[in-house]
């Protein structure tokens, strides 16, 4: 299986709960390296930015004010299968409908306050590393 490198983001609900090292336990159980971390409070900019796809979407301004209601943990994930593995270890986006034992089902409230963010795809994933790290700010392999 491929080692694959893609983008993790504790959200400010998980990092105001006090729950970064649990959720970082959870990747390195999986078989997760974090290979570059960075704890970041976003400016509307940067999380407007971030969530472009979203844009037209009724839930975009939502998202963007509690994506900058406070700091969030920001980190590369490597490993074999990393892009599905870490969605596996997040749950579905509502935590409502999130399999027991995933992040968002253990720490998630809302599908608006739902933990963590992760790429979605090796092609995104490869935009948003690009998006909040500089190439030297990665480990090498
Ligand atoms: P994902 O985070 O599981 O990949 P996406 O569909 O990419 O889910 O949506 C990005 C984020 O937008 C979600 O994590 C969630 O916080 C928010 N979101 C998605 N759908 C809704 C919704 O229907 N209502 C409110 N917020 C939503």
């Amino acid at each position: 299986m491929a080692i694959e490198r893609t983008i993790s983001i504790i959200k400010p609900d998980a990092v105001a709960k006090n729950v970064i090292g649990q959720i970082y336990s959870r990747f390195e159980a999986a078989g997760l390296k974090v290979v570059a971390a960075k704890m970041k409070h976003l400016s509307r900019k940067e999380a407007e930015g971030f969530y472009a796809v979203h844009r037209e979407r009724p839930f975009f301004n939502a998202l963007v004010e509690f994506m900058i209601s406070g700091p969030v943990m920001i980190q590369v994930l490597e490993g074999e299968n990393a892009v599905l593995k870490n969605r596996e270890l997040m749950g579905a986006t509502n935590p409502k409908d999130a399999a027991p034992g995933t992040i968002r089902a253990d720490f998630a409230e809302s599908i608006d306050a739902n933990a963590v963010h992760g790429s979605d795809s090796l092609e995104n994933a490869a935009i948003e590393i690009a998006y909040f790290f500089a190439a030297t700010e990665v480990s090498a392999r």
